[in-house]
């Protein structure tokens, strides 16, 4: 209950910011997105997203939250276009957010007052998300990728059923898990899972982000592999707005 106080305060006195991690493209390295990553700022002290959002969820703030997000990231992301910088914007969905009755309107909402084409926006979802109230997630995803939004599976290969989603949800991408591509290199079996999650992902027509990239020998390996997209520390790490404003003075 504490903690719900707390969230709904941050959430009044804009303690709550976004950073954005570059994501690029494997045979250029240009920078073909960024994913928007929700950052907490309790005084001068950080809290991670993993030690708040499970109690955002459980106590509904996280519905007006992401509705924050999801209208800020719009709006930046808008403005580096604006810059003729060709970029576009990946959001992590949260359960409830989809449930949410205004959902579907929130996001088109979004889209209309930043001017940010719906084909620039890739929404991330994980496998849990169908669990329960499948139906309604399913209808909602789908309305939205009629509007032209794109639609991704985050932590790809981790969930119970993968392939089973690929089926009930119409993506147009798989981001493959960190666990996947840490051993790339050094364990044969990960490896060779994510050739196949590669070339899974592309006999489907899908674009496929390799996620967690640490290591020149993984970026070396995934090129090789003909994967489409990279995102990791070796790549860049999430920034605030101010530093994708830099880096984009930079790349332009
Ligand atoms: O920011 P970090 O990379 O530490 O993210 C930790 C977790 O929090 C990840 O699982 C990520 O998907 C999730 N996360 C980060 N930002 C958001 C957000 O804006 N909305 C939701 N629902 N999850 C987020
Ligand atoms: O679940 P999701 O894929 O949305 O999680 C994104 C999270 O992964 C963010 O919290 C981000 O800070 C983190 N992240 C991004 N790149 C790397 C990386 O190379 N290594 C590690 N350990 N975490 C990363
Ligand atoms: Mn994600
Ligand atoms: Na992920």
């Amino acid at each position: 209950l504490e903690i719900a106080t707390d969230l709904q305060r941050a959430l009044h006195e804009n303690q709550f910011a976004v950073e954005y991690q570059p994501v690029v493209d494997l045979a250029t390295s240009r920078v073909t997105a960024v994913e928007a990553l929700v950052r907490w700022w309790r005084g001068s002290t950080f809290v991670p997203p993993e030690q708040f959002l499970g109690a955002a969820e459980d106590t509904g703030i996280i519905v007006p939250l992401s509705e924050w997000i999801l209208r800020e990231a719009c709006r930046e992301v808008a403005a580096w276009r604006a810059s003729s910088w060709d970029i576009g914007l990946s959001l992590n969905l949260s359960a409830r957010q989809i449930t949410a009755p205004r959902f579907v309107e929130s996001v088109s909402e979004a889209l209309a007052e930043s001017g940010l084409p719906a084909s620039a926006l890739t929404l991330e979802v994980i496998e849990e998300m169908l669990v329960e109230d499948a139906d309604d997630t399913i209808t909602k995803l789908s309305e939205l990728r009629a509007l032209g939004v794109r639609l991704a599976i985050d932590d790809f290969g981790t969930g119970y059923a993968s392939l089973a989603f690929l089926r009930q949800l119409p993506v147009d991408m798989i981001k493959i898990d960190p666990s996947f591509v840490s051993g790339l290199g050094r364990d044969e079996t990960l490896t060779l899972l994510t050739r196949t999650i590669v070339r899974l992902g592309h006999d489907l027509g899908l674009i496929v982000v390799a996620e967690g990239i640490e290591r020149p020998e993984q970026l070396e390996l995934l090129r090789e592999m003909g994967c489409t997209r990279g995102q990791g520390y070796l790549v860049a790490r999430p920034m605030t707005a101010r530093s994708v404003d830099s880096l984009m003075r930079t790349t332009l």
